[in-house]
């Protein structure tokens, strides 16, 4: 098994997501979360367990900082913008080696099984995988279901299918989505056998209503949370760190 101690604290996770300028483009920013440092700082201050980042910005805001001292990085190794419409393809724009150059913890790759590109995106993943495991550092999948033959990304069936393809492709942590309720994510959490979960934040909502997902999911057998928006975008993201810091590790 492979250790993942350096991007975990007594075994739970808490990180901070920030892939989202190329995912969704800078409509999801405003003043107070454009700049790549003041998320860092955010990462830092809120105490999360890593900071997600994709090649460009660990390579501009973190390599050679002092950030590298303070908080694990996990590399995005793949990645693909909203702009190009049909079936998903995320293709790997940075390799294993690199990112471990660049001071990364652990690596993650997003799959989008179900789209036409399924193939391609498991061989990639499956190199990922074996790089990583011969670096004995974490990789992460990100397994989002999509396509044009998926109607609904966040069933019991498919979010447990997404959870189970992680554990089937070698993934040492699965990022999923929420599947509505504690007992449809403990499903998911169970056919991740020994491969761990941990949520994928999703569009901000109430604090009062992601805390309550965050809490399910622990109770549901998850490690702990993949989340960006929910924090960045709050209007008081140290706070609600802190309120989610509480329910992963003390409740
Ligand atoms: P959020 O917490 O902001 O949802 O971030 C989690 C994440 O997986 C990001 O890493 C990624 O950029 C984004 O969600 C992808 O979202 P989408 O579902 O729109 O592809």
């Amino acid at each position: 098994m492979i250790d993942l101690s350096k991007i975990t604290e007594n075994g739970k996770a808490m990180y901070l997501a920030y892939d989202q300028g190329l995912e969704h483009g800078p409509e999801d920013f405003n003043a107070n979360n454009f700049d790549p440092q003041s998320i860092l700082d955010i990462a830092v201050k809120g105490k999360f367990t890593a900071i997600i980042f994709q090649k460009g910005i660990a390579e501009k805001y973190y390599a050679n900082s002092d950030a590298r001292r303070k908080i694990p990085l996990i590399l995005k190794l793949n990645g693909k913008t909203k702009l190009h419409k049909g079936e998903s393809y995320s293709p790997q724009v940075c390799e294993v080696e690199e990112a471990i150059k660049l001071g990364a913890s652990a690596v993650g790759y997003t799959l989008y099984a179900g789209s036409q590109f399924e193939s391609e995106m498991f061989k990639e993943f499956g190199k990922v995988v074996r790089e990583a495991h011969k670096n004995k550092i974490p990789a992460i999948a990100w397994v989002y279901p999509r396509g044009k033959d998926i109607i609904n990304d966040t069933t019991l069936e498919i979010v447990a299918y997404a959870a189970r393809i992680a554990l089937e492709l070698g993934a040492d942590i699965a990022k999923i989505k929420y599947s509505g309720s504690l007992e449809n994510f403990r499903w998911a959490v169970q056919c991740a056998g020994k491969t761990k979960v941990v949520l994928s934040g999703g569009n901000k909502v109430s604090d009062e209503e992601f805390l309550g997902v965050v809490k399910n999911v622990m109770s549901a057998g998850g490690i702990g949370v993949a989340v960006g928006r929910n924090v960045w975008q709050n209007s008081a993201p140290l706070e609600i760190a802190r309120k989610i810091r509480e329910v992963i590790f003390t409740n």
